[in-house]
């Protein structure tokens, strides 16, 4: 038996979805609430440590990081394979999926900035305190209050944008060659960051990538045409959700930018 404790937005978690998706395995689900605290229950803590999605069960036997899943997933289920059979191919989406597990950082810092900060912010400070001291880790903690005291101007978001302007380069590079990220077949490479570009969509953040790599738009609408998405991403979100993602996003887009654009021209990406 094959259970999934997941959220619905959580990009994490819908990673393995995706995965689960592309590879048609039917599944246990088990939705949690992050607003609500479900993931630092003891019961929960005892599968996941960090006190966060995803986490598998298959057959008893547990799993955590989402990159060790879904790479799990694809050789415990040989069918509808997301790595080439070869050791080179697979070391190329290997060295993708190992990048973009620092990637999940910059859409968490961009979400603090862009949907938790402005409510946050029109909350009473004993509120916004205890919301952040709730937090296990320290150095989360520090992220948190970095970005909520400093905005656009926190040391964490130009670190992100340099982050992440490096990665859309070398992706619209990979994808030159193409189709794919890793070359001819949909891979891992893919998969592991299609919930990340769609967070930064609910974000506001297309412009991104679309004001400047053509490639990158195309390769992210092909995913988010694939049967998949809609299965382990579209259906979990609701329009009132994307609703609110954009309300509390879209103003700070024109800073996001203009941020955007002063550090690609240092980088001269
Ligand atoms: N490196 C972990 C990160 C997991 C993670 O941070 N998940 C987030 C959702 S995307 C979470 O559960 N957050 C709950 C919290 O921060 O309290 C993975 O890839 O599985």
């Amino acid at each position: 038996m094959l259970e999934l404790y997941h959220a619905d937005t959580a990009v994490c978690a819908a990673k393995a979805r995706l995965v689960l998706a592309e590879k048609q395995i039917p599944y246990q689900g088990h939705l949690l609430n992050l607003s609500r605290g479900d993931q630092f229950a003891p019961a929960y803590l005892a599968l996941n440590p960090n006190g966060v999605v995803p986490t598998l069960v298959h057959d008893g036997a547990v799993l955590i990081e989402s990159t060790v899943i879904c790479a799990y997933l694809d050789e415990a289920f040989p069918a509808h394979p997301l790595r080439p059979a070869d050791p080179l191919g697979r070391a190329r989406v290997q060295l993708w999926t190992k990048r973009e597990d620092t990637i999940h950082d910059t859409v968490n810092s961009f979400t603090n900035l862009l949907f938790f900060r402005p409510a946050l912010l029109a909350r009473p400070l004993a509120e916004r305190q205890a919301r952040i001291d709730a937090i296990p880790d320290p150095n989360r903690r520090a992220k948190w209050w970095d970005i909520l005291d400093h905005g656009i101007e926190a040391r964490p978001i130009s670190e992100a944008l340099v982050r992440l302007a490096r990665h859309f380069a070398d992706m619209e590079q990979a994808l030159a060659a193409g189709p794919w990220l890793a070359g001819a077949h949909f891979s891992l490479a893919d998969t592991g960051l299609v919930s990340f570009f769609n967070r930064f969509t609910l974000l506001s953040l297309t412009g991104l990538w679309s004001e400047r790599f053509p490639l990158l738009t195309d390769w992210f609408a092909r995913c988010q045409a694939r049967p998949s998405f809609a299965v382990a991403i579209g259906d979990f979100i609701s329009p009132a959700v994307v609703d609110t993602y954009a309300t509390s996003s879209a103003p700070g887009w024109p800073a996001v930018r203009s941020l955007y654009h002063d550090l690609l021209e240092q980088m001269k990406v």
